[in-house]
């Protein structure tokens, strides 16, 4: 771990301030206040994350998350935690719908943005987005999207072994993303389940983040899509509005789903690599199984979120009759972020990816450079789920990502 002098709050003394206002509470809130409440503790960083104020409408219920995950006041209503003097950043935690305003308004006040994924609903808001914040950077203020799994080391390891040729010419690229907790057809209607405020399903949810994985390790956009969608269950329970993560209570009475179950689609790379995609919430079985395989012309990579201190490489400069998969172990002080962990050996886990999250984006800030993935690069991930949801409704035509 790094040597910073501690408080008696545990950040660290004789920096300046980076003092955080969090709008939402839920699943998320709680992932990005363990990044910002951990990350000024393991890392010596250039400004001290404060966990300022925390925002959600229910008064008592975001009372009891501040206490839980650290925050020191509280706000019931956004555009007052916008406006505070004692908030340098924003961070936007809250389903699709409400991206775009509370994203613009908080760059208007002055303020950097963390805005979870994806970036917004609509293709349309997020331009006004990656605008706003292309604007902004000029002023120094800086804004991010959230896709955090460019942060599990071996990812960014996986990145430095394609940039540095390790792979060759990429040829194939295969992601899945799967899941499995909408196979109970009891499981209720929540708000990832409606257009109007998701933007999409299983596409967006999980497809977002696939997207900009794969477009991140192979170092390029993607050029166009053929894509099929479907919703295996349209008629879901109402829900009574108590929520815990992914898991919900169910009233009376019925809805209707109104936004993909699952999303498949096939799509090319400029360089000329190929790709598959899959992402659905109905894998039985698969509880979070994120993998990715890429196979280049000297060598292929592989990485699956379910062992997330692995990467499996192939090297395939290596004789036949000595070569094959190994597994690297993701846990040496020279892979990235591991600097201010743990010994080799010693693995890390999902809520890592939030510290290292927030890491970067307090150095980006405090050097004044643009992040990544900034919202242009959101942006683009947007514009790649509206060409899948174009080909899919025009029978898997391929779909040109627009630019
Ligand atoms: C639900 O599918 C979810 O929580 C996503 O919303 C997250 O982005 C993903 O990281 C885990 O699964």
């Amino acid at each position: 771990m790094g040597q910073p002098q501690a408080q008696s709050d545990g950040t660290e003394a004789g920096k300046p301030p980076l003092r955080v206002g969090m709008v939402g509470y839920a699943f998320m809130g709680a992932a990005h206040s363990q990044g910002w409440r951990t990350a000024g503790r393991v890392f010596d960083l250039p400004l001290n994350p404060v966990q300022a104020v925390i925002c959600g409408r229910d008064a008592a219920a975001v009372r009891a998350a501040a206490d839980r995950h650290g925050w020191a006041s509280t706000e019931t209503d956004w555009r007052a935690l916008v406006e505070r003097d004692d908030v340098d950043l924003v961070d936007i935690c809250t389903p699709g719908d409400s991206h775009a305003e509370i994203a613009l308004a908080a760059l208007a006040a002055g303020k950097h943005v963390l805005c979870e994924k994806p970036l917004a609903n609509t293709v349309e808001e997020a331009t006004s987005m990656a605008r706003a914040a292309e604007a902004a950077h000029a002023r120094g203020q800086m804004a991010m999207v959230g896709f955090n799994y460019r942060r599990v080391p071996a990812t960014a390891q996986a990145r430095r072994m394609v940039a540095e040729g390790r792979l060759g010419r990429l040829r194939h690229v295969r992601v899945t993303y799967l899941q499995d907790w909408l196979v109970d057809p009891g499981f209720p209607l929540t708000w990832r389940l409606r257009k109007e405020q998701a933007g999409s399903g299983s596409l967006g949810d999980l497809g977002a983040h696939i997207i900009d994985l794969a477009q991140y390790l192979v170092g390029e956009p993607l050029a166009g899509v053929s894509a099929l969608t479907e919703t295996f269950v349209r008629q879901r329970p109402l829900p009574t509005g108590a929520t815990s993560g992914l898991s919900a209570v169910s009233a009376a009475g019925t809805g209707e789903v109104t936004v993909d179950d699952a999303a498949l689609f096939t799509a090319r790379f400029p360089s000329g690599a190929i790709a598959s995609f899959e992402a659905t919430r109905y894998a039985t079985g698969r509880k979070n199984a994120l993998r990715i395989e890429l196979n280049g012309e000297r060598g292929s990579l592989a990485f699956d979120l379910e062992r997330l201190n692995e990467l499996s490489f192939h090297d395939g400069t290596e004789p036949g009759t000595e070569a094959g998969f190994r597994r690297i172990l993701v846990t040496e002080a020279d892979h990235p972020y591991l600097e201010a962990w743990w010994p080799p050996g010693h693995g890390l886990g999902y809520e890592h990816t939030f510290v290292h999250q927030a890491r970067d984006l307090v150095h980006a800030i405090a050097e004044g450079r643009r992040p990544e993935p900034s919202f242009t690069d959101g942006l683009q991930v947007q514009r790649v789920l509206a060409a899948v949801e174009e080909s899919a409704e025009k029978n898997s035509v391929y779909t040109p990502i627009a630019v």
